[in-house]
């Protein structure tokens, strides 16, 4: 068993699957559905006359408690990572890690097991974070050949992180490096120490975000669309100890987005409160980017 790695911290939510999160899932089918078709039509407009942008390769990546099932290679460049999750299952991510310097699985795996930041040659180049459960979500970046690992540090209700359970595996990126074009978004989302920042006020309706990371630190971004009358605050704070019910739904995001990356992410909003927030541990204290204020609450009407 490995022991709890500060990187687990508390990247949610096990327990957003509680009861309000049930009443949720019938609308976000719904907001999800209507999602997909956005996305089809983006690509459809990204190949129009003029843009020669071809289609990203896709890495399906499906859970189960505590497993993925992926291929065990994906070619180089542009990549969308497609997350299918099982309703009634727990909330799952799935990071993908580059292993660099000759290093194995093997070696990372033995690494989770000292607390602290991740080794230098562990780089964390991009991720899906979760949505509710049964929801499929994607990101879409940019990947180099080299040897990765896909990993999931949601917790349990026991507290200990999916990838102790057994949730890592191994995938290998093959090919030759190329500069792919990022997909086309309408917003950008930069992440700082420690702060998002919105390029246009997000509006109610489907949106390709693109999320790039100026900070020395690795960021995610967790979208949470929060319960009636609460706070990006209140979600932080729920976190700590996840008892009573969650004051939001998650809304998937960029998981793990190493410093100078950058990814794109659909996300199709209704009227309501959102929120960012970012829980990856900092590299100096430990403790989790809300800790230093890295949340940030926009309404959508
Ligand atoms: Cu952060």
């Amino acid at each position: 068993m490995l022991v709890k790695n500060l990187r687990t911290f508390p990247l949610i939510m096990p327990s957003f699957r509680a009861p309000m999160m049930v009443a949720a899932l019938a609308v976000t089918a719904i907001a999800c559905t209507t999602q997909h078709a956005s996305a089809k039509a983006d690509s459809t407009t990204a190949a129009a006359p003029g843009t020669p942008a071809a289609a990203p390769n896709v890495l399906l990546v499906k859970t189960s408690d505590y497993a993925f099932s992926a291929p065990d290679s994906v070619q180089a460049g542009l990549t969308t990572i497609r997350l299918v999750t099982n309703p009634g299952h727990e909330l799952h991510q799935v990071g993908l890690i580059r292993i660099d310097s000759s290093k194995t699985p093997a070696d990372f795996l033995e690494s989770m097991k000292s607390p602290g930041p991740l080794p230098k040659w562990a780089v964390e180049i991009a991720g899906v974070n979760p949505p509710a459960p049964g929801q499929t979500a994607e990101v879409t970046t940019n990947l180099e050949p080299g040897s990765y690992m896909l990993v999931c540090f949601v917790p349990s209700p026991d507290g200990v992180p999916h990838i102790a359970k057994g949730m890592a595996r191994p995938i290998t990126v093959t090919g030759s490096a190329s500069a792919a074009a990022p997909l086309p978004a309408d917003v950008e989302l930069t992440l700082t120490d420690y702060a998002f920042r919105l390029s246009t006020p997000l509006t109610a309706g489907a949106h390709v975000v693109r999320v790039v990371n100026s900070a020395p630190q690795t960021h995610e971004v967790q979208v949470v669309r929060l319960a009636p009358g609460k706070t990006a605050a209140d979600v932080a704070a729920w976190v700590e100890h996840m008892q009573g019910p969650p004051p939001g739904e998650p809304l998937s995001g960029v998981a793990g987005l190493g410093a100078g990356n950058s990814a794109t992410f659909p996300l199709t909003l209704t009227p309501g409160e959102y929120a960012f927030l970012c829980f990856i541990p900092d590299a100096k204290d430990g403790k989790p980017h809300v800790a230093h204020g890295m949340m940030y609450q926009f309404k959508v009407s």
